[in-house]
């Protein structure tokens, strides 16, 4: 069986050749991009069995996508085709300084992948994972992918562990579905199991100022992370203690049922008891570029979430993946092997510190 479902839009990007105005790039490089989709890649690395699900034009861009992203390991055999829609691409600037003020221009309006919707992606295949993976930003592309989001967050039996980043991309809202707006990903969020957000984005999005606020406005999803950047992640999580090797998706590494407490059926053993509250500080490194960080932050998290590892380390792995990730310009990079990021995870606290 498949460890995890990244269901999203992945785009063709283009990389400057040199810092400065997005008016001022005289060449760009090509990469690819797309938060679930690098979910996805690094969970691969790390030896998962993972699936990128999304839609694509026929174009020479969707073969682009479909070959690069299946060439890290991870399953495509899902991923729809467009007759007649593009593919998405966008152009990203570099700031002079590593600093993360880069400029970003998307090209997606109309693209293959704002045509998802439940009609050509039905739940059950999407289920077919111990985790699906979901994003924030497939729900700024579409009142068709709006509503796939609403679908698959909805409780139902058989339902695998939903993971959620809130990824606000304020650019995408401006021209969002009609009918709504960034509030949409509380809601949202409020359905899911996982959820990953950061402190600068609840408060851009829906005005929450603080973990404590945050995690007061979404009390429902049994784990949820809150970003603080070079500050660290706090978890909260609910009947898990920090060195509690339970409430992973499916328990161990080897366990055969995912456990979704939206899933319905039979009552959640553990049941929801008081939070626990996790501090966890982040590796302090020199940012190239921020971009494809928090992708791979959620990666290491739902590797260790896989394993069933504590939840101190879970976040332990999703700064370590972030920490190799923020060194390069791209969204991907090759993550540590397991074993060595095994020992790295195990330091002591003055390492971590
Ligand atoms: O998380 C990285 C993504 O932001 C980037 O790859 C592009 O998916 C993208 C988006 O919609 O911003």
């Amino acid at each position: 069986t498949t460890d995890v479902v990244c269901l999203g839009e992945s785009m063709v990007t283009f990389l400057p050749s040199q810092p400065g105005r997005l008016a001022d790039v005289p060449s760009f490089g090509r990469g690819i991009g797309g938060a679930e989709s690098n979910v996805a890649c690094a969970l691969a690395a790390a030896g998962h069995r993972a699936a990128w699900v999304g839609r694509v034009g026929a174009d020479g861009f969707g073969d682009h996508l479909v070959e690069t992203i299946g060439s890290y390991g991870v399953d495509t055999s899902a991923v729809r085709r467009d007759p007649v829609r593009p593919t998405g691409i966008y152009f990203r600037t570099a700031s002079d300084r590593g600093t993360d003020t880069h400029e970003v221009a998307y090209y997606r309006a109309g693209s293959a992948a704002s045509a998802m919707s439940p009609a050509n992606l039905p739940y059950e295949e999407l289920f077919a994972g111990r985790v699906l993976h979901l994003s924030g930003i497939t729900a700024a592309l579409s009142g068709d992918c709006l509503a796939l989001l609403r679908e698959l967050t909805a409780a139902r039996p058989g339902r695998p562990l939903v993971s959620f980043d809130v990824n606000h991309r304020p650019h995408l809202w401006r021209g969002g579905p009609a009918d709504a707006d960034a509030s949409v990903l509380l809601e949202l969020a409020r359905r899911c199991d996982l959820v990953f957000v950061g402190e600068d984005e609840a408060e851009e999005a829906w005005g929450i100022v603080g973990a404590e606020a945050i995690r007061a406005a979404v009390p429902e999803p049994d784990v949820l992370v809150v970003k603080r950047g070079s500050a660290g992640a706090t978890v909260f999580a609910t009947g898990v203690s920090p060195g509690s090797r339970s409430r992973s998706a499916g328990g161990a590494e080897d366990a055969a049922e995912p456990r979704s407490p939206h899933a319905g059926g039979a009552e959640d053993a553990e049941g929801a008891g008081p939070d626990t509250v996790t501090h966890v500080p982040a590796l302090h490194v020199d940012v190239v570029a921020a971009v494809g960080a928090g992708d791979a932050f959620a990666a290491g998290f739902l590797s260790a979430t896989l394993r069933g590892l504590p939840v101190r380390d879970r976040a332990r792995h999703g700064h370590l993946m972030a920490a190799a990730v923020l060194t390069v310009p791209g969204d991907l990079t090759e993550p540590p092997a397991r074993d060595h990021a095994d020992r790295l995870v195990a330091l002591d606290d003055d390492a971590w510190g």
